[in-house]
């Protein structure tokens, strides 16, 4: 008779261990770097981290897509601040993770691999279900947004709705990861960073080790943390501007007129038609009012108006923000031309770009009512280049960059 199938399986697992096949054990692994004491130590900074990122995640979510409940035009570099945050923590996570994996994962050896689902097994059950999800999910939230900051959309789906639904799936896990371990937590973060080991051939006398090693392999994560924090936090804060040779932007390189570009206006498909000659004979900015009247204003009239000045970001959801001084028409002056000027409105903001989820925006009365929100006509002391958004886009204060509509040819005042 042939061999049956668990005969053959016994014949492999003989097989495997003479070769040394066998999945390592927990206890082959003997760095001490390998211990609680580190995972708990790097656990704490790289849930500091995540719980920046998801915070200022959720604000930004708010800001972009949730038409900014709550959100007011000040201070104006708020936005700027949270979303460097945002991505800021984000990146200072991959390192920690690395760490943190790295100190972890001989445990993942554990034998058996799943335990009986009594009590004393179900608390495995979770915890290693949550550390799957966990590290799935992590691992997800930050090469999304790593390719989103590189504006390298290679995946299939919208980036906006996906990260942010992970960010749920990521930060339920970090909290049932948490309460399993809060004991070991506990106990390792209060412990000695040294183990109590016996000397060789002599039971009574212990040493202590390890300790050096550890502190070691925290410094230089801390380290590595720090320095990627250093080389990509000046695209949004400009000062280390300098040194932030890993980040996919440098506002001030590669930019025009000052400030870099997102869509160009080829890109809108616009590029044939922003010529001065075309801004003064066909361009003109429509003017809507509640009740459905119209007005139209032609480019030499919008210059007539009052101007102002405003030094105001650029603050991409990618990650870079750079301040600009921008010169044009207050919107709430051209709100005046068609309602009453005491009243707040919402107004809608549609751009000469077609079919874009950028194309049509939204500002909120408060914004609106801003006297820093300005339909800009020129930036850095140039009239705006066809990129920046000529003949007219809107700039205002505490908004994320995406909701800074360029080629605005429309402002619908609701009701
Ligand atoms: N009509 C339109 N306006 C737009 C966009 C767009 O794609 N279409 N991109 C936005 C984004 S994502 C940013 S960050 C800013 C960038 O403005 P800038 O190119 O002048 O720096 O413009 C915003 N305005
Ligand atoms: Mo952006």
């Amino acid at each position: 008779m042939a061999s049956s199938p668990p005969h053959r399986l016994a014949r492999l697992q003989a097989l495997a261990v003479r070769a040394h096949l066998q999945p390592p054990r927990p206890e082959e692994f003997t760095s001490p770097v390998h211990d609680t004491v580190v995972v708990a130590r790097i656990g704490r900074w790289l849930g500091i981290a995540i719980g920046i990122c998801f915070l200022t995640g959720l604000l930004s979510h708010n800001a972009q897509s949730l038409a900014g409940v709550g959100l007011r035009p000040w201070p104006s570099w708020g936005y700027r601040f949270t979303q460097g945050l945002h991505v800021a923590s984000g990146i200072a996570s991959i390192p920690l993770l690395l760490a943190k994996v790295f100190a972890a994962y001989p445990r993942l050896f554990t034998r058996p691999v799943l335990p009986r689902p009594n009590r004393e097994g179900l608390p495995v059950i979770l915890e290693r279900g949550s550390i799957a999800v966990l590290v799935g999910a992590v691992f997800f939230e930050i090469s999304t947004g790593v390719a989103n900051i590189n504006q390298w959309y290679v995946f299939g789906f919208g980036f906006v709705p996906v990260h942010y639904a992970l960010a749920w799936v990521m930060v339920g896990a970090l909290l049932v990861h948490i309460a399993v371990k809060l004991p070991i937590i506990r106990r390792s973060l209060s412990g000695s960073m040294n183990s109590v080991v016996p000397a060789a051939g002599d039971r009574l006398t212990a040493v202590e080790s390890g300790g050096r090693d550890r502190r070691g392999f925290l410094v230089g994560a801390l380290g590595a943390t720090g320095l990627v924090t250093m080389l990509t936090i000046g695209q949004s804060f400009t000062p280390l501007s300098k040194l932030a040779v890993l980040a996919p932007r440098r506002p001030g390189e590669a930019a025009l007129q000052g400030v870099p570009i997102n869509k160009t206006a080829a890109g809108a498909g616009l590029a044939d038609r922003l010529t001065p000659g075309w801004a003064a004979e066909q361009w003109r900015l429509t003017l809507v009012a509640p009740g459905g009247g119209e007005r139209s204003v032609a480019l030499a009239e919008l210059n007539g108006l009052e101007q102002v000045s405003v030094r105001l970001p650029i603050s991409c959801v990618e990650g870079w923000s750079i301040n600009a001084d921008w010169r044009g028409v207050r919107v709430r002056d051209l709100v005046g031309l068609m309602v009453d000027a005491d009243d707040d409105h919402e107004v809608r903001v549609r751009s000469l770009e077609q079919g874009s989820p950028w194309s049509i925006t939204t500002l909120p009365a408060a914004f609106a009512a801003h006297p820093d929100t300005i339909l800009a006509t020129m930036i850095n002391g140039e009239i705006l280049a066809p990129d920046h958004g000529y003949p007219a886009r809107i700039i205002a204060p505490n908004r994320p960059g995406v909701l800074q509509t360029k080629w605005v040819d429309r402002l619908e005042i609701l009701p």
